[in-house]
């Protein structure tokens, strides 16, 4: 009864491999996850995190179970949920049409990354903080070499307090420094100014040494489409000077920017890997409105989206109830669509599709991760 799933090519972090015990219902397969190892097992040490967290310095005492910012620190029913649910989409993905997207201004631009890399002190990588495992560009660590590093995570008004602080400490935990910001309000923005201004900060001692007049810092923001690098440099600069619309792939070029006098930021297009192998992680990137629309069929990505939320305890099949009337049978998300493409708009899956993607890309459905940092 049970199958094993073969572990995925992926070097995605939230790759795990478990048991799971498959189910067939009738037009879908759904894949039912069987116990798992507890895990507490795998609890870590307890850590005193410095963590930034919209831009509000946080010191967490991680030994707490729960406190006033609701950082929990044993694993719940929740959390082995999630590593279920994993492989589940995993399952899920197999069958459907491969995302793809690799438009020529990205082959371009990668080519470009290179150059401009020389130029930099310090790479500000931007990931959007509903999916910042599938937003992890598997050539990032190739490109900073020993350049310093800010992993912001941006989107910050897209998931709940918990989640942010549970990401802030795994990242804390691998040393990494990390920036929750929102590029449409600002928050976070300042201090990730200074933040890059500061590490690089060493950039002018050394020329002072050598008899060099000082020069800006300069500081390179990279990372997915759509994830808000040009949104963060507007707020930065308090003025619209990148393009920065609701659809991936509207930075076309590189751009360097000045912000005053002392820091230069370069906009770039949004990177993403000429293959994307890990097929979960696709699907999310299509979920969030991180890849191009040419790369995915509507219908099979809202599909699993509804499967997803149906699973998310913060969401279930009851808020999908709730929303569209609609009773999700036998875990069959595509089904819930084609319902819904029926009673709203005329038999068109395709534009019930896109109402539920949007529905959830507009936050109606709360603060919804889809991911939660790896045991
Ligand atoms: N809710 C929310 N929306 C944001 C945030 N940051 C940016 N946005 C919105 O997300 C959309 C995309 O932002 P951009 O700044 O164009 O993203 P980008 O990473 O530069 O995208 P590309 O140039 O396509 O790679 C815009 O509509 C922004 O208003 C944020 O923190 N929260
Ligand atoms: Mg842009």
């Amino acid at each position: 009864m049970f199958a094993q799933l073969a572990p995925s090519p992926s070097p995605s972090p939230a790759n795990v491999s478990h048991f799971v015990h498959r189910r067939t219902f009738r037009q879908c397969t759904y894949a039912v996850s069987a116990s798992l190892p507890t895990a507490n097992s795998s609890r870590p040490p307890p850590i005193q995190a410095n963590i930034i967290v919209g831009g509000k310095d946080l010191n967490l005492d991680v030994t707490r179970k729960d406190d006033s910012i609701g950082f929990k620190l044993e694993a719940n029913e929740d959390e082995i949920d999630w590593m279920n649910l994993e492989s589940d989409i995993r399952l899920w993905t197999r069958a459907l049409r491969p995302v793809q997207w690799y438009p020529g201004h990205i082959m371009k631009t990668e080519k470009e990354l290179r150059e401009q890399l020389k130029l930099m002190d310090v790479v500000i990588e931007v990931r959007d903080a509903r999916i910042p495992l599938s937003t992890t560009h598997p050539k990032m660590d190739a490109w900073l070499g020993n350049r310093k590093r800010i992993l912001v995570l941006n989107r910050e008004d897209m998931i709940s307090n918990d989640d942010r602080n549970d990401w802030a400490r795994y990242f804390a935990k691998q040393g990494i420094k990390v920036i929750f910001t929102n590029g449409k309000l600002g928050m976070g923005a300042m201090k990730l100014g200074r933040l890059a201004k500061s590490l690089a900060g060493d950039v002018n001692g050394k020329r002072r040494e050598k008899g060099l007049l000082p020069r800006s810092v300069r500081a390179g923001i990279i990372g997915y489409p759509n994830v808000g690098k040009s949104s963060l440099i507007n707020r930065l600069l308090k003025r619209k000077i990148c393009a920065a619309a609701p659809r991936p792939g509207v930075t076309r070029e590189m751009k360097w920017v000045k912000l005053g006098k002392d820091l230069d930021l370069l906009d770039s297009p949004g990177m993403l890997p000429m293959r994307i192998d890990d097929q979960a992680a696709a699907i999310k990137l299509a979920i969030c409105d991180d890849i191009g629309e040419k790369a995915y069929d509507f219908t099979d990505v809202a599909g699993i989206l509804v499967q997803m939320l149906a699973r998310i305890p913060e969401v279930g099949a009851k808020a999908l109830y709730n929303r569209y009337k609609i009773q999700l049978e036998g875990n069959c998300g595509k089904k819930f669509v084609k319902t819904l493409g029926l009673n709203l708009f005329g038999g068109d899956s395709h534009q019930a599709a896109f109402r539920i993607l949007t529905d959830f890309r507009k936050g109606k459905f709360g603060y919804v991760s889809l991911e939660r940092p790896p045991l």
